[in-house]
């Protein structure tokens, strides 16, 4: 094998280790629905095994069906997710079993295509990108099932660098054009392209994302009682809910405490806020007096270089991140403190754009013009339309392989048990443009 496909060997036995150590518990944990917003963590194993057997055996290898009967049960679309637990999906050791058999086939795809031929789905290796990005992104909703299951186990306690004093700095990004998406990034989502060119107005974006101290200020200041502060469903939401603080927040003793898998600790002042859903980020941006970013404006301020006239695949350049650029791929069960990564800025001098917590921005979730599905429409094209508001940028528990300046991700606005955060903007005055 090439160096290139031995990477790609390498990315695949990196993420398979990942699903398993998340799911190397008690078969009861594996079976159990923790949440109804969430599969069994076993539906989650098999399903991306069988991904992997659609795409990369069956699409690009044009190998029969191992086991024809696994697509209905681990078909997303066919069976929502509170009806999964009732499904006859296999066991954790079938599992195991189903996913290792179509892995040992997808690595004889992998060392007979052309990596340089023809085929989209085998040029530059796209197929194995879609697979390892999607088993990374199903690892990421596993340890989110994790933390609402309150068991404790994966509290990961690597060392992060400290941050330092931020206060409530911004940075402008003057009027102009930039490129928005991409043409070039080999392993970017249908969603991602084609590039487009994006004239914005000059505008002012957080250098950091919103802190936990800046976010408690707003809930002190009584701002979950107020509806001037909501949007009109955002204030139904909050009715409905009774929502009173993030998710995982409790008051005791005049402190504030939150459990983080299962154990629980004061909140790290100095940290983003996290598990909070669109809503409750647009009504603290209001409150600041402020707005969220559209996800043009945070495109830009994350990756676009004006001098060089093209956008970087990560905010500090093109090369992949290293820990003292940013916070990915569950070094720690948490995002970094404000501040901790002064050498990950982007061109315009924002930190902390990738890595720590995904991002709410203003914009729901449509395609670039020009947008093409590819390889198939459930990925991206069916979410397209006003239900879903996009997140940016990817959280601690996101890996290096799914995060990147034009990588986008979506949900509802009421969603907040994913490791979402926010830094707000606003439009420059007449005198700044
Ligand atoms: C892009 C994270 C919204 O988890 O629903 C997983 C990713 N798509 N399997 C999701 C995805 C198909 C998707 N998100
Ligand atoms: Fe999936």
């Amino acid at each position: 094998m090439n160096d290139f496909k031995e990477q790609i060997a390498a990315e695949l036995v990196a993420v398979r280790n990942r699903s398993l150590a998340y799911t190397d518990t008690e078969d009861d944990l594996l079976v159990r629905q923790h949440s109804p917003l969430m599969s069994p963590l076993v539906w989650d194993l098999a399903h991306v095994g069988n991904y992997e057997e659609l795409w990369v055996l069956r699409e690009a290898g044009g190998i029969t069906p191992l086991r024809p009967e696994m697509d209905d049960l681990y078909d997303a679309f066919k069976h929502p997710r509170k009806n999964r637990p009732s499904l006859p999906i296999l066991g954790p050791d079938e599992a195991r079993r189903y996913i290792e058999g179509v892995r040992g086939r997808a690595l004889d795809v992998l060392d007979t295509i052309d990596l340089h031929g023809p085929d989209p789905l085998h040029r530059d290796g796209f197929v194995f990108g879609l697979v390892i990005q999607h088993e990374h992104q199903h690892d990421e909703t596993m340890l989110a099932t994790l933390q609402l299951s309150k068991e404790p186990g994966l509290v990961r306690d690597g060392v992060l660098p400290p941050g330092r004093a931020t206060g409530d700095e911004e940075v402008f990004v003057p009027a102009g054009s930039f490129l928005m998406g991409t043409d070039v990034q080999p392993w970017a989502y249908d969603n991602e392209r084609p590039a487009y060119r994006v004239h914005l107005p000059g505008y002012w974006i957080d250098r950091f994302p919103v802190g936990n101290d800046a976010y408690a200020a707003f809930v002190e200041d009584g701002g979950y009682d107020d509806p001037h502060w909501w949007a009109p469903e955002g204030w139904l939401w909050r009715q409905e809910s009774h929502a009173s603080a993030p998710l995982f927040w409790t008051r005791e003793g005049g402190t504030w405490w939150r459990t983080r898998f299962g154990r629980p600790e004061p909140v790290p002042m100095e940290e983003p806020v996290q598990h909070v859903c669109w809503y409750e980020a647009d009504a603290y941006a209001r409150w600041a007096g402020r707005r969220l970013p559209t996800e043009a404006e945070w495109e830009k301020a994350c990756g676009w270089d004006a001098a060089t006239g093209r956008s970087r695949t990560y905010p500090w350049g093109d090369d992949g991140p290293r820990p003292d650029l940013a916070n990915l791929g569950h070094r720690a069960a948490r995002p970094a403190p404000l501040g901790a990564f002064p050498a990950g800025a982007s061109p315009y001098g924002a930190e902390q754009m990738i890595g720590d917590v995904w991002e709410w921005t203003d914009s729901v979730f449509l395609p670039y013009p020009g947008f093409r599905s590819f390889p198939y429409r459930e990925y991206s094209e069916v979410f397209f339309g006003k239900d879903y508001r996009v997140l940016r940028g990817g959280s601690w528990a996101a890996d290096p392989a799914a995060v990147r300046t034009t990588f986008r991700n979506w949900d509802h606005p009421i969603r907040r048990q994913i490791f979402s955060g926010f830094r707000c903007a606003r439009s420059a005055s007449p005198e700044e443009v």
